[in-house]
């Protein structure tokens, strides 16, 4: 095992992987930008470095400061986090060529899970299913069209090196097949530097629901059934849960195998997520794979009593997994609230003084957050201050408990998005379980 890990993050996930690492009784070291010195990684950590300037570009994307830092206080390993360099091959690379062990997937994982076509490519290959659409990225508008007749419509075009919503565009009908391509592949080459996009027969109203996978160094591999996440506004997630409230036993099963085929396929090693849509009769289509620790692994965690980080930590050091899919029971139900420091109508930053501060408590609930009374949210990054998490017997527990946990919650100085949680776990479509990626679009037509 490791005896010191860098932390190349900042925020809640770099305390969460701290608590991990000193459950390891592995010494742990933070970077810092100057504008997070006060933070509170760098308080819990053994040891901080500061990496640089506030903005993100001169520090926690630095890769050559990060690297430094390693070197400096000699960590054998790194964790990335999700967000800043979690996904970005070339690091993953340099801490591989620099004999710093990258805790998570190797170098040609990340790349070829980074490149959509290609991914939805290895899942088709390896009998899971995606939706009717291309091959390979499209090389012009004939093909294109010859493309959308085989595919039929609605269809989506979506950014090769996308995810996450950049570079996509529905298309509804052939005469707005031309100009929807040329601005889905402009928007692309501006945000990834590559104009390549591929098509997709569209569903119109799916769940969003993900598998959680542990693949181990010996080949190896768990899943650890799903999160449902279908409660997104521009697609950032909100509010996950597991399990889904929409999955059979069979369907997880199902889902659960075909998650661990593509990540067998790509020879993925540690914790990812396979990301499927899901329609209204039980039909699921491979959407993506994350090669990240994912902000909403806790509610797996809750589900499962197994600890996602120290199993990436265990895993990046050679250890075999200390679980066998048999012995993945899934208990109860647990929810996730995430709290941005945000103006919760209008979905902006409400960056500033945390003045006051109070964290609910009591059986079934648990706190990611970095938060504290003092703590000056910066404007620079995420504003993700924390998350709620609560477990109970069954959803309708689960979801009394997050309401008293919110209820109990104080956090002064900065606006959140507790209100906007408040409403969601009232509303009547959420508490019977129907819920879709246009959940959040209804809801606000509704007012
Ligand atoms: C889709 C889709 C419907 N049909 N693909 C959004 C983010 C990106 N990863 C893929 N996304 C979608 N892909 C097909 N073929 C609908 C979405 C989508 C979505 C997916 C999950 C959660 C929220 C969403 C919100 C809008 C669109």
């Amino acid at each position: 095992m490791f005896s010191k890990v860098l932390i190349a993050n900042r925020g809640e996930i770099a305390v969460r992987i701290i608590r991990a690492c000193r459950e390891l009784s592995i010494r742990t070291v933070a970077v810092f930008s100057q504008a997070d010195a006060e933070a509170l990684h760098v308080q819990l950590a053994d040891e901080a470095v500061c990496i640089g300037p506030p903005q993100a570009i001169q520090s926690y994307l630095k890769v050559a400061a990060i690297i430094s830092a390693a070197e400096i206080t000699g960590a054998e390993a790194i964790h990335p986090g999700y967000g800043f360099l979690a996904e970005n091959p070339r690091f993953a690379e340099v801490c591989e060529g620099c004999g710093i062990q990258f805790i998570g997937p190797s170098a040609a994982s990340i790349q070829m899970m980074g490149d959509k076509a290609a991914a939805r490519r290895v899942a088709a290959s390896h009998g899971v299913p995606v939706l009717p659409g291309s091959q390979h990225p499209v090389r012009d508008l004939a093909e294109a069209r010859q493309l959308a007749r085989e595919i039929g419509f609605p269809l989506i075009i979506k950014a090769s090196a996308g995810g996450g919503g950049k570079g996509m565009r529905v298309v509804t009908a052939p005469e707005t097949l031309e100009s929807a391509l040329a601005t889905a592949a402009a928007e692309a080459a501006g945000a990834f530097g590559d104009a390549a996009v591929y098509l997709e027969r569209y569903l119109p109203d799916p769940r969003h629901v993900e598998i959680q996978i542990l693949m181990d160094a010996h080949g190896r591999g768990v899943h650890l059934g799903e999160r449902d996440c279908s409660i997104q506004r521009r697609h950032q997630k909100l509010l996950e849960e597991a399990p889904s409230p929409a999955l059979t036993d069979s369907l997880r099963q199902a889902m659960g195998q075909a998650a661990l085929s593509v990540a067998e396929a790509a020879g993925y090693r540690n914790a990812g997520t396979v990301e499927f849509l899901l329609d209204g009769r039980g039909n699921f289509f491979f959407m993506e794979m994350n090669t990240r620790i994912q902000v909403e692994h806790p509610v797996t965690e809750m589900v499962t009593g197994l600890d996602l980080v120290k199993a990436q930590v265990r895993i990046a050091a050679g250890e075999p997994l200390p679980v066998t899919q048999a012995d993945v029971r899934l208990q109860g139900h647990s929810l996730e609230c995430r709290i941005n420091a945000e103006d919760p109508d209008r979905f902006l930053p409400s960056p500033g003084k945390l003045t006051n501060f109070r964290a609910p408590g009591g059986p079934g609930v648990r706190v990611d957050s970095h938060a504290y009374v003092g703590y000056v949210v910066p404007p620079y990054y995420d504003s993700l201050l924390g998350k709620v998490i609560v477990h109970g017997h069954d959803r309708d527990e689960a979801i009394l408990r997050m309401q008293r946990a919110l209820d109990e919650t104080l956090i002064q100085g900065v606006q959140t998005t507790i209100p906007f949680h408040q409403k969601v776990l009232r509303h009547p479509d959420f508490l019977a379980g129907r819920t879709s990626t246009r959940f959040l679009e209804r809801l606000t037509e509704a007012q």
